[in-house]
C-alpha cells in the first residue's frame, strides 16, 4: 500500500465533521475526540447523537456557544443521559446533560430565581409546592426562601444529577437540606398521576430541553395532569425556551396551556448569558378559581428579606424585574399568536 493510497483510506474512514475539526485544530488526540462536546479545551453545546454533524444541535441549528474548559471534573452516563461537570475559565463550574449546558456557577441564580419567584410571588401565601426536575437543587433553594411554604415535593428522574449537584454544586444542592423538602426519584408523569386532585398551590417545571427524557414535559397530557394537581387558582411555571429561537415551540406550548388552564396564561423571560441566544422563557398559567394577575406580584419577595436566618437576598429577581419580565418585544407579540 503506497502513501497516497494510505492517505485515501484514512480520508475515507474519517467522517467529514472530524476533517473539519482537524482543519480548525490539528491536535494529536482530536480524531478520537471530535464527536465530544469538549474539543481542544473548549466545550460547545451539541447534539448527543454521534451520527449528527459537528456542533449542530437541532434546538439551535447553525449556531453554538462555547466555554473554555480548565478541567473536566466528572463525566459518566446515567440510565437517562450523559452527565458532565467541568471547571470553566470564566463561569465557574458548569453542569451539562446530554451535551446541553444546564447551569454555570456564575449565572445560575438568574434562572433559578425567576422560575421560582415569578409563580410564588404571584399568589398569596403559597404552602404546597411541587418541583418537577430541578435535581441540582437550585429551585429548591429559591422556593425555600418563602416562609409561608410548608411542603416542597420534588420529583427528579435522575439520581446521578442529584449526586453530582451535592458533590460539585453545594451552593445549589443546599436546597435539599431544607426540612420541608421531600424527594422522589421517579419519572414525573408517573408521580403526578398519583397526586391527589388540587394538592398544590404551585408547580414549577425545571426541565432540560424537550429532547430525550424531558420531551413529554411540554405536551398537553402533562399539562392536564398538572392542572389536576393544582388547587383552583393554583399556578404553573414551566421552562419555555428562547423567544429568539423557539417561537413555534412556545406557540405550541401556549396553545396547549390555553386549552387546559382556564385561568390566565402568560409568557415571561429573563437574560441568562450561557443559555442559547442568552435568554430563557417561562410559561405561567393559573387554573380556574381566584384570578391570578401574574404581572403584578401580590406576594412581593421584598417583604421576606431577613425573615429566614442565613439567607442572602436574591441576586437577580426583585419586584421590578418581575413586572418587566412580561413585557414582550413586538416581533414576539406578532409571532406568538395566542399571547
Ligand atoms: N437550554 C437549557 C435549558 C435548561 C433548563 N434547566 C436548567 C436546570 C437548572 N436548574
Amino acid at each position: 500500500m503506497d502513501r497516497s493510497e494510505n492517505n485515501k483510506i484514512v480520508e475515507a474512514t474519517i467522517p467529514p465533521c472530524c476533517l473539519k475539526a482537524q482543519a480548525y485544530s490539528p491536535d494529536a488526540e482530536l480524531e478520537g475526540n471530535c464527536h465530544a462536546t469538549v474539543v481542544s479545551g473548549w466545550f460547545t453545546e451539541r447534539d448527543n447523537d454521534d451520527k449528527k454533524m459537528y456542533f449542530n444541535n437541532p434546538m439551535w441549528p447553525g449556531e453554538a456557544h462555547s466555554l473554555e474548559v480548565q478541567e473536566i471534573l466528572f463525566k459518566e452516563r446515567s440510565d437517562y443521559q450523559e452527565v458532565l461537570v467541568f471547571e470553566s475559565a470564566t463561569y465557574g463550574k458548569v453542569l451539562v446533560l446530554d451535551g446541553i449546558l444546564q447551569l454555570t456557577e456564575r449565572d445560575e441564580f438568574a434562572y433559578q430565581e425567576m422560575i421560582s419567584h415569578l409563580p410564588l410571588c404571584s399568589i398569596k401565601s403559597p404552602k404546597n409546592v411541587l418541583v418537577v426536575g430541578g435535581g441540582d437543587g437550585g429551585v429548591l433553594r429559591e422556593v425555600a426562601r418563602h416562609p409561608t411554604v410548608e411542603n416542597i415535593d420534588i420529583c427528579e428522574i435522575d439520581q446521578m444529577v442529584i449526586d453530582v449537584a451535592k458533590k460539585f454544586f453545594p451552593d445549589l444542592a443546599v436546597g435539599f437540606e431544607d426540612p420541608r423538602v421531600h424527594l422522589q426519584v421517579e419519572d414525573a408523569l408517573e408521580f403526578i398521576r398519583r397526586v391527589p386532585k388540587g394538592k398544590y398551590d404551585a408547580v414549577i417545571v425545571d426541565s432540560s430541553d424537550p429532547v430525550g427524557p424531558a420531551q413529554e414535559l411540554v405536551e398537553r397530557p402533562f399539562f392536564e395532569m398538572i392542572a389536576n394537581a393544582l388547587r383552583p387558582g393554583g399556578v404553573l411555571c414551566n421552562m419555555a425556551e428562547s423567544m429568539w429561537l423557539h417561537t413555534h415551540l412556545i406557540n405550541d406550548m401556549l396553545s396547549a396551556c390555553r386549552d387546559v388552564f382556564k385561568g390566565s396564561v402568560h409568557y415571561a423571560w429573563a437574560s441568562v448569558p450561557t443559555y442559547p441566544s442568552g435568554v430563557i422563557g417561562f410559561i405561567l398559567c393559573s387554573t380556574e378559581g381566584p384570578p391570578v394577575d401574574f404581572r403584578n406580584p401580590v406576594n412581593p419577595i421584598e417583604k421576606f428579606e431577613g425573615a429566614l436566618e442565613n439567607q442572602s437576598e436574591p441576586s437577580f429577581y426583585n419586584s421590578e424585574i418581575h413586572k418587566a419580565a412580561f413585557a414582550l418585544p413586538s416581533f414576539v407579540k406578532k409571532q406568538v399568536s395566542c399571547l
